[in-house]
């Protein structure tokens, strides 16, 4: 049976769900949906209109989070969720803050202002856009830096002893401020960003970032140290 996701590569929750499913080694198709301009009977697949669903055979599965413990008992090996429960539990809130915390902000004042709206504008941001977008990423997004680079330590992985849904989680959702020109401060968050730039070397983002970076990540490359 095969394994689809259906959404846009663009999306950090898409990227998760690809990320996920390329570190268990199981092979998928990517079949694309614009969630602003989807299929017509997208909400009979997607019930909230939300990218990515999952088609496994004839069955659906929604909301990225939902998928990934899906792909976790479907195909056991190698686990990318702790066995440990207190783990377990911290991993699943480590991927709930950048869903539910740093996303919404990267998602609207980086990805949305500086990326999608001037690409479909075909006009750069403006200066107000671009200087709101540096406040939001100053003011909002640095204490969330901080508690991120905190959270890491010394370690290599954020939970536990090897990789979890927690790392692809905080990986895939920077690819979008990486995107927009943003990535921590390796002065200020020397950790959080060398651990960024492992996960992203990874195949499950490499290939990835290398399909998306043409079209969307123009401006990484004003990403200074
Ligand atoms: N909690 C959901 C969030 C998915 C989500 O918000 N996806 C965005 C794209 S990044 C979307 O489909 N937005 C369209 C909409 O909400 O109408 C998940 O993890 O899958």
């Amino acid at each position: 049976m095969s394994i689809v996701i259906l959404g846009a590569s663009a999306s950090p929750f898409v990227r998760k769900v690809r990320a996920f499913l390329v570190e268990k080694g199981q092979p998928f198709e990517l079949d694309p949906v614009n969630p602003f301009a989807p299929p017509e009977n997208w909400r009979e697949i997607s019930p909230l209109g939300r990218i990515p669903a999952l088609r496994d055979g004839e069955r659906i599965v929604n909301d990225s989070s939902v998928i990934c413990q899906y792909l976790e008992r479907r195909f056991p090996t190698p686990p990318l969720y702790p066995t440990d429960d207190y783990e377990f539990a911290r991993a699943l809130w480590l991927e709930e803050y950048m869903d539910g915390g740093v996303v919404p902000l990267i998602g609207p004042h980086l990805f949305l202002a500086l990326v999608l709206r001037p690409l479909l504008a075909g006009k750069p941001a403006d200066e107000a856009t671009e200087a709101a977008a540096q406040k939001a990423w100053d003011e909002q997004a640095a204490p969330m830096l901080d508690y991120l680079e905190d959270a890491l330590g010394d370690r290599e992985w954020f939970v536990g002893s090897s990789l979890s849904i927690a790392d692809l989680s905080i990986a895939s959702s920077f690819v979008n401020a990486r995107h927009a020109g943003f990535a921590p401060a390796r002065a200020r968050w020397p950790r959080l960003r060398a651990f960024l730039e492992r996960l992203w070397a990874r195949p499950s983002f490499a290939k990835a970032i290398a399909e998306e970076t043409p079209v969307f990540g123009k401006r990484s490359e004003r990403i200074a140290d």
